[in-house]
């Protein structure tokens, strides 16, 4: 006969370190992970959806590479938190049923740990979804942003929930003090000591990850999937040759049309560098948690929507050479398509922009998520 693996019970874990006082702790910094995750979160979402028809600030610069930069590093740290935090509290799986014919706590029972089941899944599927998508990789057919945004609510939900039924257990665990020895009669680590080690795995986490967005950190930020640097200083998102853009971009032939109510506007290259040239530092800010700071050059998007008589209030939306794939296009709000620094580059660094930055031209405005700064732009048009 095989031999039967006995299911254990909650006494047989001995460990004297799982302790309230332990979880407690633990639970807080992946509390405040967790809120700081989903808020920065929420505010890249509103970018996407326009929110009530509320646009997101055009200021200040750097807005979105702090807050998207916040974003992928509190998520990054969360991952050794929740870890040591569901290791604390296992062993209450296998905690006794209460007996059936008190339905009462059976419902009860059965109600928590359902509740439970909830805040550890959606925990674990936002962190696997969003480390795997800063590391762009997309093993799976659902779309990143409809379920990532679906899973924060789940998530953010089940945690205030998890909050309000353990707050007794959570204070009871703070009252306890954590013991800085070990009780003596024993060997192994204080409580204090695995509480300071989970927060120090959570900041070297997000030390060797912090480098693709904190240039001061490039160095120690081994796992860092962009290290900040690239062609002419700035790391390449989507390269030409993966847009399929090669040819198209350094075609003879290439025109950037302007539309707008005055009718359209064909200008070549050489026509757009004996425009006025304008210079500004903006970052790129990629929703994959990297960022890096840039001086563009080129013509003020304002300049050459005056060209096609735009009103102030336009919707404008610019195209890209790119034929297949997303983020061909990107759409601009009026404050952010008139913004003086908003620009068509055409310069990187002083440089002409290379191919894969978005040669012959490319928009780069402040405070924008980086996929919409839509690259080898070749058509600007008023929408609204
Ligand atoms: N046409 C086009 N523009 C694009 C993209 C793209 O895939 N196609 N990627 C965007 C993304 S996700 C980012 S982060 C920035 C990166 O710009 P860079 O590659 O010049 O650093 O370009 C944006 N512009
Ligand atoms: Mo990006």
């Amino acid at each position: 006969m095989p031999s039967m693996v006995p299911i254990p019970r909650e006494e047989s874990f001995s460990s004297r370190l799982r302790d309230t006082s332990v979880t407690a702790r633990v639970g807080s910094w992946l509390g405040l992970c967790f809120g700081v995750c989903f808020l920065t979160g929420l505010y890249s979402h509103w970018y996407y959806l326009g929110a009530g028809g509320l646009v997101p600030p055009t200021g200040p610069t750097w807005g979105y590479r702090v807050t998207q930069g916040l974003h992928v590093l509190t998520g990054i740290a969360a991952i050794p938190l929740l870890l040591v935090k569901l290791w604390s509290v296992y062993p209450k799986l296998f905690v006794a049923l209460p007996p059936l014919r008190d339905v009462r706590a059976v419902v009860l029972s059965a109600l928590e740990r359902l509740s439970i089941a909830v805040l550890v899944a959606a925990s674990v599927f936002q962190l696997v979804v969003g480390l795997a998508n800063s590391a762009q990789w997309y093993p799976w057919s659902f779309s990143f942003r409809a379920s990532h945004y679906a899973g924060a609510w789940v998530a953010i939900g089940a945690l205030l929930v998890h909050v309000a039924v353990k707050l007794p257990a959570i204070r009871e665990g703070y009252a306890a003090r954590l013991d800085a020895e070990p009780p003596s009669g024993t060997t192994g680590p204080s409580r204090r000591t695995v509480v300071r080690a989970a927060l120090l795995a959570s900041a070297v986490a997000v030390l060797a990850n912090a480098g693709g967005t904190v240039p001061l950190l490039r160095r120690v930020s081994v796992l860092a999937v962009r290290s900040g640097e690239g062609p002419q200083g700035v790391p390449v998102n989507r390269s030409a040759q993966a847009a399929g853009v090669t040819t198209t971009a350094r075609a003879e032939d290439y025109r950037l049309t302007v539309a707008g109510p005055g009718g359209e506007v064909e200008l070549t290259r050489a026509e757009l560098e004996a425009m006025e040239q304008r210079t500004h530092d903006l970052p790129i800010a990629c929703v994959e948690g990297w960022s890096a700071g840039a001086t563009w050059t080129g013509v003020r998007l304002g300049d050459l929507l005056d060209l096609v008589d735009a009103p102030a209030d336009a919707v404008v939306r610019v195209r890209s050479l790119q034929t297949r794939g997303s983020f061909g296009s990107s759409e601009l709000p009026p404050s952010f398509a008139r913004h003086p620094h908003t620009l068509l580059a055409l310069r990187l660094h002083g440089e002409e922009l290379s191919l894969d930055h978005g040669y012959p031209c490319r928009l780069i405005a402040p405070n924008r998520p980086g996929v919409m700064q839509t690259k080898w732009v070749t058509r600007v048009e008023v929408v609204a």
